[in-house]
């Protein structure tokens, strides 16, 4: 873990030998956002939340404190606060070990979410296979309970609220906030059609918010330090601070705290360049499923708009970094691969479009590909694009059709030479 041009917040104490436990938490300032958050006004929460800025830390950065402002007046039924805990998209690594290192930003995020949005029942849907987390992270709640962070009457201010950690069976497509919701009430998994969006009709069809672990780690401190201090860093339609998960061809990967805006290159500085001192191939800015930059893209400042005015998204900040020894039809491949598996198979565009671009792909990485193959798989992602259920789809054509833009000539080449020959294996560190 390392911070570029901030002094750490999420990741302040990570190094410490007991970064997790309740005790460590409290003596780094833990649960002051929480104290204040209790005198105020829930909706003055909520305004504050909106005026630092924050978009969803999940991948769609769509501004937090507005998706609050969405739910319905309260009309005295249930309402519900549910984290996003399915990290699971290739290259999303930061919310697992932010919940390692400190689960009581989320805890202490979820009361005080909890609490401006009126919300006595919150759950934490965490991927089934992080078992290590999901036992953390009972741990960390049981600690809140024994506090008196949690259950009834909290602090002795008269808001009550109990937190539920759910794990998952292991799912990508339970990573959508549909799906997960389904997912959560017992059913297999699957999106659901919006509108309506969660916020309107959600878990058990009430009012509910469903955010990204790293959105709501991120409110205590705005709430303790205020709005301005968080507009304060990062730029200005992306305000704030980020984790940055750097993977691949690093000499020192791992979680990088900093200001959105940040550059690659700064990043890479960070950590140590490209591993052997080899050059920069190419890299996704926001996960598998945004479409890959090359060095071309290194000075690019690494917030919404700039990514997207350069073609790509800021996603989950999941930065994949490849050197001049990969193949990108391997790396396209392994990814199709991917999202073929994970697929829901509910809507066609996506199951038998990721299944068909699989074929394809792994006929040009053996070399064996036929004339018209570039032009399938064009067609292929044209067909899935905007035509899926949900964004997993969308998501699996990015990284297609951007390496073909870059990198067309590997493409072409898959018609006569396996990608292992033109890469071999022995020079290539990641496949
Ligand atoms: C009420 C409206 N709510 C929008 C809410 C909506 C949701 C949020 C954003 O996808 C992306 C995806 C992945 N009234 C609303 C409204 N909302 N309009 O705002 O919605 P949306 O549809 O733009 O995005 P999403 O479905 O949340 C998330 C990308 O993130 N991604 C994902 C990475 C990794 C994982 C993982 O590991 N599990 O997901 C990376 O880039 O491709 O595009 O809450 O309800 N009018």
């Amino acid at each position: 873990m390392s911070t570029v041009g901030l002094s750490p917040v999420l990741t302040e104490f990570w190094d410490h030998p007991q970064s997790w436990t309740m005790d460590t938490y409290l003596d780094h300032g833990g649960y002051e956002g929480l104290k204040k958050a209790l005198t105020m006004d829930p909706a003055a929460i909520v305004q504050e939340v909106k005026d630092s800025g924050l978009r969803g830390r999940g991948g769609a950065g769509f501004p937090t404190g507005m998706k609050w402002g969405f739910l319905p007046p309260d009309d005295g039924g249930p309402r519900y606060l549910v984290v996003n805990a399915d990290e699971s998209e290739p290259g999303t690594c930061k919310d697992i070990p932010l919940m390692m290192a400190t689960p009581q930003f989320l805890i202490e995020g979820v009361i005080i979410t909890s609490f401006a949005i009126g919300c006595r029942h919150a759950f934490i849907y965490v991927r089934g296979e992080v078992v290590h987390v999901y036992r953390r992270l009972l741990k960390a709640v049981e600690e809140a309970y024994d506090r008196g962070f949690l259950g009834d009457n909290i602090l002795g201010s008269g808001y009550s609220l109990d937190v539920t950690v759910h794990a998952g069976a292991g799912a990508y497509i339970c990573g959508e906030e549909t799906a997960l919701l389904d997912s959560l009430e017992g059913r297999r998994g699957q999106p659901r059609l919006k509108p309506p969006f969660p916020a309107v009709a959600g878990l058990y069809a009430r009012p509910t918010v469903v955010n990204n672990v790293e959105s709501v780690a991120s409110v205590p401190q705005i709430i303790a330090r205020g709005a301005s201090w968080f507009t304060s860093l990062g730029t200005e339609k992306s305000a704030g601070h980020g984790l940055f998960s750097l993977s691949g061809h690093v000499e020192r990967p791992g979680q990088y705290e900093a200001p959105l805006g940040i550059t690659l290159r700064e990043l890479l500085d960070m950590a140590g360049g490209i591993r052997g001192g080899r050059q920069l191939k190419f890299w996704t800015p926001g996960g598998s499923s945004t479409p890959i930059f090359t060095a071309d893209h290194l000075d690019t400042p690494l917030d919404y708009e700039s990514v997207g005015a350069a073609g790509s998204m800021l996603g989950t900040r999941a930065l994949q970094i490849f050197d001049d020894t990969t193949s990108v039809v391997r790396a396209v491949t392994r990814w199709t691969e991917f999202y073929a598996h994970e697929s829901c198979g509910k809507c066609t565009p996506c199951r038998e479009g990721t299944y068909w671009l699989k074929q394809v792909l792994r006929r040009i990485e053996a070399g064996q590909g036929t004339q018209g193959d570039i032009e399938k798989l064009l067609d292929l992602c044209d067909n899935i694009l905007g035509r899926a259920f949900c964004a997993l789809g969308d998501g699996a054509t990015s990284c297609i059709t951007s390496a073909i833009q870059y990198f067309r000539d590997e493409f072409e080449a898959g018609m006569h030479t396996p990608a292992w020959e033109l890469f071999p294996p022995e020079r290539s560190a990641l496949f």
